[in-house]
């Protein structure tokens, strides 16, 4: 954990340092993510929007690096990127629904 988070914190100074963080805004609607591959750099804050009529969530399917939990309809969730990586996620009501978040 205390690793973890020491990592966390050189990536979000070195980050800032090199470039300013970025939102990246992702659309939930109709069952979909739009778009379903985001690409992102370590700092950047991905915003979730719930624009459907359904509730749905972003879990990473790594079972730890993201949860959302239910989102909504109408409503939006965010979370900061880390570490660089490849995260693979769904809604965990409608496992259908993929996505995949590149951090490089
Ligand atoms: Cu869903």
């Amino acid at each position: 954990m205390l690793k973890t988070g020491l990592a966390a914190v050189c990536g979000f100074l070195l980050t800032v340092s090199a470039s300013q963080a970025a939102t990246v805004k992702v659309i939930i609607n109709n069952y979909m993510f739009m778009p379903d591959r985001i690409v992102a750099h370590p700092g950047d804050v991905i915003l979730f929007s719930n624009q459907d009529t359904d509730p749905h969530t972003a879990t990473s399917l790594d079972g730890k690096s993201f949860d959302s939990n239910t989102i909504d309809p109408g409503s939006s969730w965010s979370f900061t990127v880390k570490a660089v990586g490849t995260y693979k996620f769904h809604c965990a009501i409608h496992p259908d629904m993929l996505g995949e978040i590149d951090v490089q």
